[in-house]
């Protein structure tokens, strides 16, 4: 049986598939909606509407994955190539650098906030990166356009660190804009809804679907936070012929290191790096530089760039720490039989559960 191509399917997945021996071995791949400590829920087309549980311990899965379940229907075997993912580093493992994929196989990330209590740009920065390294298009979403009060300052504060990225001012109350996600979604396409408890992504997945398919719930009256309403991630499909993915809020979002996401996220300030006389420049003193030139003129913002350099400053610690985790399981590996279950990689499985309160 050939895998639904309304769940998503593609000819990439098609030779990943092949790749690890299709069809004769395994059962047709599918996709997981749902994960639950240790069980997932594989979905095998869009009409499936329960989908089978089945144990993923070990799988190292997240929602979004293509699956392959084994032949008693009882877990997960593999999981195909990811065409993208949005990974964070996990907050909860002290200094070692795990990561924790929040939604996988996605076409469109949107970072949702509310127009209520806005993100500063730094933080709005740093989503980006994570946005644009998982391989999927980033957009903003700006919800509560309702009640919101400056709406127009806050959408132009916030686009002035979001250059080429489409930000989109929405409610999901009154269903103003709102179409222009679901536009989005057509043709088999995934996009995921990210963002702090109590911005509405789920209130946005209601609007889209037409029904209340996922809870809701107020927000604190002082600070705005939510109360955590959503606590498991789900993929669901909508009209359009697309998928959603809503997720848990989050409040922490570490950098994880994978693809270009820093240069993608401020190509502003690397089309001004392009134009200083040394190619070296440190962008510090040296004469020539259109960085310093920029900054003085009132063209890029300081803290802009200030914020650019940490960014690059933390993907670095990152990458030291993942190579060191990588000589020291390489060194203890050598002169040794290779161990059944490589007991050095101690990182817990990526057991994204995005589970519950993944602040
Ligand atoms: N006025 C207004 N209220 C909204 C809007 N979107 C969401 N809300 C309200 O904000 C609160 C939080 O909305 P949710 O959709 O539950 O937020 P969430 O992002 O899914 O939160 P978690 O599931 O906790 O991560 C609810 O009381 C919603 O009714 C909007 O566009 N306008
Ligand atoms: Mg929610
Ligand atoms: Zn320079």
């Amino acid at each position: 049986m050939t895998p639904d191509p309304r769940l998503g399917w593609t000819d990439r997945l098609a030779e990943c598939w092949e790749l690890i021996g299709h069809p004769s071995a395994h059962g047709t791949p599918g996709r997981v909606a749902r994960i639950d400590r240790g069980w997932s829920t594989v979905l095998r087309s869009r009409d499936d509407d329960e989908g089978i549980r089945v144990r993923n311990i070990g799988a190292g899965v997240a929602v979004g994955d293509w699956v392959v379940v084994d032949a008693a229907g009882e877990r997960i075997e593999h999981v195909l190539e990811r065409s993208s993912a949005f990974t964070r580093r996990a907050s909860h493992e002290g200094d070692r650098a795990v990561p924790d994929v929040l939604a996988a196989n996605i076409d469109v990330v949107f970072l949702v906030h509310a127009l209520t209590a806005p993100p500063n740009q730094r933080r709005l920065e740093r989503e980006l990166v994570l946005a644009f390294d998982s391989g999927a298009a980033p957009a903003v979403v700006l919800t509560k356009i309702d009640v919101a009060e400056e709406p127009d300052a806050v959408v132009a504060e916030l686009s002035a660190v979001a250059p080429g990225v489409p930000v989109l001012v929405v409610s999901g109350v009154t269903g103003e804009g709102v179409d222009e996600i679901g536009r989005r979604a057509s043709d088999g396409s995934t996009l995921a809804l990210l963002g702090a408890s109590g911005v509405g992504k789920s209130t946005i997945v209601n609007a889209l679907l037409g029904d209340e398919v996922m809870a809701t719930g107020a927000v604190r009256d002082g600070d705005q936070r939510g109360r955590h309403t959503t606590v498991a991630t789900r993929l669901l499909p909508v009209p359009g012929d697309g998928w959603l993915i809503d997720t848990p809020g989050f409040r922490a979002v570490s950098l994880w290191l994978s693809g270009r996401g820093i240069e993608r996220a401020f190509s502003d300030v690397f089309d001004l790096m392009d134009g200083c006389r040394f190619r070296d420049c440190k962008h510090d003193r040296e004469p020539g530089c259109a960085v310093r030139e920029a900054i003085d003129s009132g063209a890029l913002d300081p803290a802009r760039f200030a914020s650019l350099e940490r960014l690059v400053a933390e993907e670095a610690a990152v990458e030291a720490e993942q190579e060191r985790r990588l000589r020291i399981a390489d060194r203890r590996r050598h002169g040794r039989p290779a161990p059944e279950h490589d007991e050095e990689s101690d990182a817990p499985e990526p057991d994204s559960t995005g589970s519950g309160d993944s602040d």
